[in-house]
């Protein structure tokens, strides 16, 4: 009794205050009916109609039963007796919209529930997607009893995303991912109740997408012929991601970051074979020529294509770090400027607005880094802009609907140590950090990499800061980023999982509880520590956050 007291007095110092509260996201509104209910031995989901449904209701169904995970981190003194509810027998599903497309702002709500006399629980989403989702949170609510069979715990939720646009950036570009490891990813953002994938799939190092239009591009661009998405491969990601409510969306980034064109075009480019330190942000330099006109009529191409097998109606155009220091050396580009009495960065805002013009054209709405309206130039106004610079509200007070990447938060990418180099820092033979190093930059062996990002730091992102309801824009969501400068297939799972875990709970839930409270590390923090083993029971290999020992041993 003394001892209970004593774990129940710590649990809430701690912040334990629901023992059952292990879901990931957490939902909008719970009310845990204090049961738990023995899973029947031919439990049954019930009342699927669309297709996607139906698979999700078959996955769902055999993950259930695979279930080994036991909750750790919740204190198992604070849980309702084992199968306290009798028998669940079924999970009826019921959907108003069986076909509503699949897009941003898409209705993913869901009310879910478990009854306290057990029977038969029910879930009815608004969308095939919202019961998608109302899945993923019932095998939440499962887990694996300490004895035989499984359980579910008793609850009433009610749900919906706060933000319509939950993603991972993904970048194929600087080192390549096989299709099978893309797949895995979007399981892991399902699971995560992600719903975008955002595809940077071409860069400066390679370029690996196939083109019909222009095969030449991943023929001398990509790092093999092995390293190429082929149309069929593209074909299965979309799918794959299609039936578990997961979007691609497609970016290429211009007109930096395309230097691999030149391998094919070399004439349409500026810059290439300079040294990269003053006219790129890395190795190689090379940018398309904004007034050539057989870059221009590339782009034409290449974007007819990807937007027409992308069926997404948002479009990424890319746009960041251009660097303009070259141009100058660039004749055809100095006559231009001349002729019409432009700077370089009218130059580069003029090239931006006919890049959106052209892409309204094949009927999709656009997205663009926000480097070119940071830096002065206008974009039309229905532009999504995607920060990784500014605060939102930049934007938002703008017109502009804004995706928000902030890189201090949700650049997951880093590795253990970058190149030795211009950014890099490190201890010299004969150098002492001083405190002010330690303090002010992570130390001196620090570098663009720190401070590590952690999932402390990234839920403490507020996701509505100094976004206000008279500003015109909107935060349409978030995206957590694994640039590939340090990461491949190799690394993918515990790079992104579960630090992207803490995004994707704050962009579902969002930075505010429904009382108007901040949401806290300390409240999510049992949560976590589940998840992770929840994630890799499933397949993820999402990297440890404590040693086990406190797993069995919780506060
Ligand atoms: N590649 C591209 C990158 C980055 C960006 N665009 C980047 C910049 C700074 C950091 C991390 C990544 N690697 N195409 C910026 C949007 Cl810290």
């Amino acid at each position: 009794m003394k001892i209970s007291l004593a774990i129940t007095a710590a649990a809430i110092a701690f912040g334990y205050v629901d023992a059952k509260t292990f879901l990931l996201p957490i939902p909008q509104s719970v009310e845990w009916t204090g049961n738990s209910a023995s899973l029947s031995k031919d439990f049954k989901i019930t009342g699927a109609k669309n297709p996607h449904v139906k698979d999700a209701a078959k996955r769902y169904n055999s993950l259930i039963h695979q279930e080994k995970w036991v909750p750790v981190q919740v204190p198992y003194t604070k849980q309702p007796a084992l199968g306290s509810a009798g028998t669940l027998k079924s999970l009826e599903i019921s959907v108003k919209d069986n076909y509503a497309k699949l897009d941003i702002g898409i209705d993913e709500s869901y009310t879910l529930d478990v009854p306290s006399k057990g029977g038969k629980a029910t879930l009815i989403a608004a969308t095939w997607v919202g019961a998608i989702r109302g899945l993923e949170t019932f095998s939440q609510l499962v887990e694996s009893g300490k004895h035989d069979g499984l359980i579910a715990h008793t609850a009433h939720i009610i749900d919906h995303p706060t933000y319509g646009h939950r993603g991972i950036l993904l970048d194929t570009a600087r080192n390549f991912y096989p299709v099978k490891d893309i797949l895995r990813t979007i399981d892991a953002m399902a699971f995560n109740k992600m719903n975008v994938l955002h595809w940077h799939v071409t860069d400066s190092q390679s370029w690996p997408l196939y083109f019909k239009s222009h095969p030449e591009l991943s023929e001398k661009g990509a790092y093999s012929s092995k390293e190429v998405y082929s149309p069929k491969d593209v074909e299965t990601i979309i799918r794959y991601g299609e039936s578990r409510g997961v979007r691609l969306i497609v970016e290429l980034d211009m007109p930096a970051h395309t230097a691999t064109i030149a391998e094919s075009h070399p004439d349409y480019m500026a810059c290439i074979g300079e040294w990269w330190g003053d006219f790129a942000a890395e190795p190689p330099a090379g940018q398309l020529n904004p007034i050539n006109e057989g870059a221009w009529k590339l782009v034409e191409d290449l974007i007819k294509e990807a937007t027409h097998i992308f069926p997404d109606t948002l479009y990424h155009a890319g746009g960041d770090e251009l660097n303009t220091a070259c141009w100058p050396k660039e004749k055809t580009i100095v006559a231009y400027a001349e002729k019409h009495n432009m700077t370089y960065n009218e130059i580069w805002f003029e090239w931006e607005n006919k890049l959106l013009d052209f892409v309204k054209t094949q009927k999709k709405r656009s997205i663009i880094w926000e480097d070119p309206i940071k830096d002065g130039g206008s974009m039309p106004v229905d532009t999504i802009v995607q920060t990784w610079l500014a605060p939102p509200s930049t934007y938002t007070a703008k017109g502009h609907d804004v995706i928000v990447s902030n890189y201090a938060y949700f650049y997951l990418d880093c590795g253990h140590g970058g190149w030795v180099g211009d950014d890099e820092r490190y201890i010299s033979p004969t150098q002492q950090e001083t405190p002010e190093d330690t303090f002010n930059y992570g130390g001196v062996g620090g570098s663009w990499c720190s401070p590590f990002k952690t999932w402390q730091r990234i839920y403490s992102y507020d996701m509505s800061f100094e976004v206000k309801d008279s500003h015109p824009g909107k935060v349409l969501g978030g995206e957590a980023a694994l640039w590939a400068e340090q990461s491949d297939y190799h690394v993918v799972d515990g790079r992104l999982w579960p630090r992207a875990s803490a995004a994707a709970e704050i962009y579902w839930s969002g930075s505010y509880d429904n009382k108007n409270q901040r949401r806290t590390v300390e409240e999510f923090q049992p949560r976590f520590l589940d998840w992770v083993y929840r994630l890799q029971s499933r397949g993820i290999n999402a990297e440890p956050v404590q040693p086990k020992w406190c797993a069995k041993h919780p506060q």
